[in-house]
């Protein structure tokens, strides 16, 4: 047994005993599961006496629809028995027994646990700073391409040698999230470039074929559900009288016609589920290059008529997209589009849609 698994395992038998727990964000993307298990680790060899326990807060049976993130575990051989995801814990009974936790990946706690927000007494994380928190230790917050990158700073600092499976894991973290360090995309900074030059000497697979894998895997969306495409990347936010959802989904606007003829209606019930007023898919695909669509969808004409209207004021530079599907505009309301910014991702519109629904 690996002294990872040796661990994963020895905190998974403890985890309703567990004294800090270590969250990625709601999307539980390969940035916030591989940097939870790491720091997990790292943080477990530091604080004698604590269980530390690395959450995947997603329910297990979604765990598959992440391909890259099966993918790059399969790689690093990490065995999903080993891992405790959000249904295998009891999560509010130590959130009330007092647990503390510590956000990756995200620097404000998801609507959904907004309540245990006195829970939080850390955060490492590379979004934009919500400004939550002051008071705690860690609370770093860096701008760079992959909060990976951060623990691997935070290996480093604690002079700890990274054991070679968390190495492959935080190493394929950083070039999806870098797109293989490709100062083009404009997401690698100098941090992420040198710790990943570090964990590549631990990495069997050279860089260039290990992005190649996990690439393919990313955009490989056979036997995707609209629903599961909808909820595989997904991020939910609330103001006083308002809920919108953001997806991230890894296709066309004309792959996804292709896979469901009724995309309109996919929406709807997926808006509606979750008792949205807003849901936004933000589409990236790979081929031929990588390129960026947009749909729009609302339960309300005044709604989406404004947010259109606004967000082909922003610099997406928004092309109308010519659709054919079903709609049946007294359900709701939807639009598509190609954006032609392909810089603007979800990390960088939701504080510009957080600002224009606050007004
Ligand atoms: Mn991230």
């Amino acid at each position: 047994m690996t002294s990872i698994q040796a661990y994963l395992s020895r905190v998974k038998e403890n985890r309703n005993n567990a004294t800090l727990v270590i969250l990625g964000n709601e999307a539980a993307d390969l940035d916030s599961m591989a940097s939870s298990i790491a720091y997990g680790y790292l943080l477990n060899l530091q604080s004698v006496g604590d269980t530390v326990l690395p959450v995947m807060p997603i329910p297990r049976a979604d765990f598959k629809l992440r391909t890259e993130a099966v993918c790059v575990f399969r790689e690093a051989g990490i065995l999903l028995d080993d891992i405790v995801f959000f249904d295998d814990v009891e999560f509010d009974k130590l959130m009330v027994a007092g647990t503390g936790l510590i956000l990756l990946d995200h620097n404000r706690l998801a609507l959904s646990l907004e309540r245990y927000k006195s829970n939080v007494v850390g955060v490492i994380d590379h979004h934009s700073d919500e400004g939550f928190y002051r008071d705690i230790a860690p609370r770093i917050i860096q701008l760079v391409g992959s909060t990976a990158s951060l623990i691997g700073v935070e290996f480093q600092k604690a002079g700890i040698k990274i054991p070679k499976q968390l190495a492959i894991l935080l190493f394929g973290t950083i070039l999806l999230d870098t797109v293989n360090l490709d100062q083009s995309a404009g997401r690698v900074t100098e941090i992420d470039s040198t710790i990943a030059e570090l964990l590549s000497l631990l990495c069997p697979l050279s860089r260039h074929d290990f992005f190649d894998i996990i690439q393919r895997e990313k955009f490989n969306v056979a036997g995707l559900s609209t629903a599961d495409l909808l909820r595989k990347d997904y991020k939910e936010f609330e103001l006083e009288t308002f809920r919108y959802g953001i997806s991230s989904t890894r296709l066309s606007i004309k792959q996804w016609e292709e896979m469901d003829r009724d995309l309109f209606a996919g929406f709807l019930r997926y808006a509606a589920t979750r008792n949205l007023d807003v849901l936004l898919s933000m589409n990236a695909f790979a081929y031929p290059e990588f390129s960026r669509d947009l749909i729009v969808y609302s339960t309300t004409k005044e709604v989406h008529d404004a947010l259109c209207g606004h967000l082909q004021k922003l610099s997406l530079d928004l092309v109308s997209y010519d659709f054919t599907g079903q709609l049946q505009e007294d359900k709701g309301f939807i639009s598509f589009y190609h954006q032609g910014n392909s810089g603007v991702s979800r990390k960088k519109l939701q504080p510009l849609l957080a600002a224009y629904f606050n007004k």
